[in-house]
């Protein structure tokens, strides 16, 4: 992720809206939109790489990032959605579609990473490419149980999309029903990528077939380009553009400069959208959410207080009933995670020691949440030391006030 809050204003509103509304669940409808449009300006714009197995998205992802991380294959491949975002190093990390915070966790390899079940797995890669657009090399389409959940995931997820189909069958009925279920604004922003076209079967009619794709596709995609990928490949090692004839008679150049366009294109929207939410429904309410948070800062020795009668109540149901399953008492520590977080996030309490303490029990809330705990006899064990070691800072957080 680029940071661009430097350069524009429109980012620090919307930050400073999302945290004044962040504890108010009635403001529902506006505060998604506003951190919709946060994401959007803050962070490249998404690529979506899509298609049936088999049809060249690991291919066509893996040469333009300039790595061979993942390994292509005829065989469906068993990973996640791979998300490629940029930065100075290479890293492997796991992420789930609805964590806001990220997971910082590292890992040797995409199959340690796949083995969390993560909805996706992050790589940070120091690429050209990257610094434009982020890259989403999804798994093939073809399995119809997790082809619309698949689908949606990526369709809340990305700006922009590139459909591979693989000119052998290209456009087949299974592609084209997927692709019709994706929201309209993505399909706007979609460039269909004909690829396989170097097989010599598909090269004598090639001429053929892009006049019967242009015919039925041309007014529902950008831009439809033929792509040979093993060419592409060769004419562009590690990243670099070596030979610019080979990549040009690849499709390499006419792909680039449709995704710079469509990029392009996303930023103005997402930036024009932002500034007329801000005008519209933001400023207008800025004023009085600031006196609000000034009015209802709590106090630490209320938080550490809400802390104890809630830790307490969860003791006396432990002593109340041994019996109590496993299940029902992590989901306790966790709703008493959770509350203390909410009081926690109130924009009133600044300063480092309320950051470090946030750090801690979004750590908490993390654990519980993706259920990391240790399976059998220890979790109940490890929630208990979480609980202790949060009162235990709490405590000291709550002292160090007076
Ligand atoms: N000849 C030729 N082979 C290609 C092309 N694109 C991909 N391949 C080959 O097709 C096979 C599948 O490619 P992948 O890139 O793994 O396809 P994928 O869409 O990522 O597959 P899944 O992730 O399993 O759905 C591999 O053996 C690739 O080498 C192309 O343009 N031309
Ligand atoms: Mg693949």
């Amino acid at each position: 992720m680029t940071d661009n809050s430097s350069h524009m204003p429109e980012l620090a509103v919307l930050s400073e809206f999302l945290s004044l509304t962040a504890q108010e669940e009635s403001s529902g409808g506006l505060h998604d939109e506003a951190h919709r449009l946060y994401v959007g300006l803050h962070s490249q714009p998404r690529v979506a790489v899509a298609g049936e197995f088999s049809s060249g998205k690991s291919s066509l992802v893996n040469l333009l990032v300039g790595t061979d991380l993942v390994q292509t294959s005829v065989l469906a491949s068993r990973l996640p959605t791979i998300l490629y975002e940029y930065g100075t190093e290479q890293k492997i990390m796991v992420g789930w579609w609805s964590d806001t915070a990220e997971d910082k966790r590292e890992f040797a390899d995409l199959d340690s990473a796949a083995e969390l079940k993560p909805d996706f797995i992050r790589v940070t890669l120091p690429a050209d490419i990257l610094r434009m657009v982020s890259l989403i090399d999804l798994p093939g389409t073809n399995d119809p149980l997790r082809a619309k959940e698949r689908t949606l995931e990526m369709a809340d997820n990305a700006h922009i999309l590139l459909w591979c189909t693989n000119a052998v069958q290209a456009w087949r009925e299974t592609e084209r029903r997927t692709w019709s279920q994706l929201p309209g604004q993505l399909k706007e922003n979609g460039i269909l990528v004909i690829t396989h076209v170097d097989l010599p079967s598909i090269r004598k009619s090639l001429d053929r077939l892009m006049k019967r794709m242009t015919d039925e596709l041309s007014s529902h995609f950008h831009a439809l380009i033929p792509f040979q990928s093993p060419k592409a490949a060769k004419a562009r090692k590690d990243g670099t553009v070596s030979n610019k004839t080979a990549w040009e008679e690849a499709g390499g150049a006419q792909l680039l400069e449709n995704i710079a366009t469509l990029a392009a294109t996303v930023r103005k929207e997402s930036l024009a959208s932002a500034r007329a939410l801000i005008e519209k429904e933001i400023n207008p309410r800025l004023e009085a959410l600031r006196a609000e948070a000034a009015a209802s800062v709590p106090k630490p020795g209320e938080i550490l207080e809400e802390w104890r009668s809630t830790v307490d109540g969860i003791v006396s149901r432990v002593e109340g009933d041994k019996s109590i399953g496993t299940d029902e008492f992590l989901s306790l520590c966790r709703a008493a995670v959770q509350d203390v977080s909410r009081m926690l996030e109130h924009p009133g309490l600044e300063g480092p020691a309320v950051a470090a303490l946030k750090a801690e029990f979004r750590g908490a809330a993390h654990m519980f949440d993706q259920s990391r705990l240790a399976d059998g006899d220890e979790g109940p064990e490890e929630a208990a030391l979480i609980l202790l070691q949060l009162g235990y800072e709490l405590g000291s957080f709550a002292a160090q006030d007076g």
